[in-house]
């Protein structure tokens, strides 16, 4: 799942791909790299970031959406937690709402099952302006376990297909360190659910605090993290650098499955 951010502030690539014919050229290469699925987003939820407006967002995913559901034959997905940018996204393509706050808003759920797209719903505490001011959990993996699994009932009692949906614990989102180690460590838990599991790693903070090094710098950290991901019972890797980790998983994933 390749990370495409049509913003100008996200933690790692903000205002790269912030024009959209640059942002339509990325995803054609990211699918040229071997990316399976290209994620558009226009809103950074890194720790401490400020929501943008619904009219914001459209402008800066609209184009790009529509422009690579066009030219491409694998899946795009919509980074978005509004459920009328997910409406507007599924309708000039998008095949995938990826939303950060677990399909939070009811509107959000009935935007994606009238509109016949796949979810993934990603575990977040709190926001993203407070998220990592101080979580607490009695027991992380239980808690974003038993999070998703309700979240994903309430999606299927609403109308979207349980094969439509995926599950996310949201490395990095209301999470120390130790959580985030803790919800890689025990990912099988959130696997047991029957969902495919959606993982997202990349150039995160956390590696830096482990002596992966800056933001740019995390291509082997980000992989490595990845590898574990995927012995541990993930499905699909969300990254940034496309060509190096669908080669590392390549590798991961014949390593655990078989070839
Ligand atoms: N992480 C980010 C954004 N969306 N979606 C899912 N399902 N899982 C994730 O781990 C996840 C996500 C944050 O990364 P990025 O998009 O690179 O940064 P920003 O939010 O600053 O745009």
């Amino acid at each position: 799942m390749a990370v495409l951010n049509v913003t100008p502030d996200s933690f790692s690539d903000g205002g790269l791909f912030f024009d959209p014919e640059v942002a339509i050229q990325q995803g054609l290469e990211m699918v040229e790299a071997g990316a399976d699925l290209i994620d558009v987003g226009g809103e950074s939820t890194r720790p401490g970031a400020d929501p943008v407006s619904a009219e914001e967002e459209w402008r800066r995913v609209g184009r790009v959406i529509e422009g690579l559901a066009r030219k491409i034959d694998v899946p795009v997905s919509v980074d978005t937690y509004k459920a009328e940018i997910a409406a507007k996204a599924i309708h000039v393509g998008a095949s995938i709402v990826n939303d950060v706050t677990g399909l939070r808003d009811i509107r959000m759920i009935k935007s994606i099952a009238r509109g016949g797209a796949g979810a993934v719903l990603m575990h977040m505490l709190g926001e993203p302006r407070t998220m990592q001011a101080s979580p607490r959990y009695d027991d992380v993996v239980k808690e974003v376990r038993t999070f998703l699994e309700a979240r994903a009932r309430t999606a299927i009692s609403e109308g979207v297909p349980t094969e439509a949906i995926a599950v996310d614990p949201g490395v990095g989102f209301g999470k120390t360190l130790e959580h985030n180690l803790e919800l890689i460590r025990h990912l099988d838990a959130v696997a047991s659910l029957g969902y495919p599991v959606v993982i997202g790693v990349s150039r995160k903070s956390f590696l830096g605090k482990l002596g992966a090094g800056p933001p740019g710098g995390r291509l082997i950290g980000s992989i490595a993290a990845a590898t574990a991901a995927v012995a541990h019972g993930a499905h699909v890797v969300r990254a940034h650098d496309v060509a190096e980790t669908v080669r590392a998983m390549r590798v991961a994933d014949a390593l655990v499955r078989g070839p």
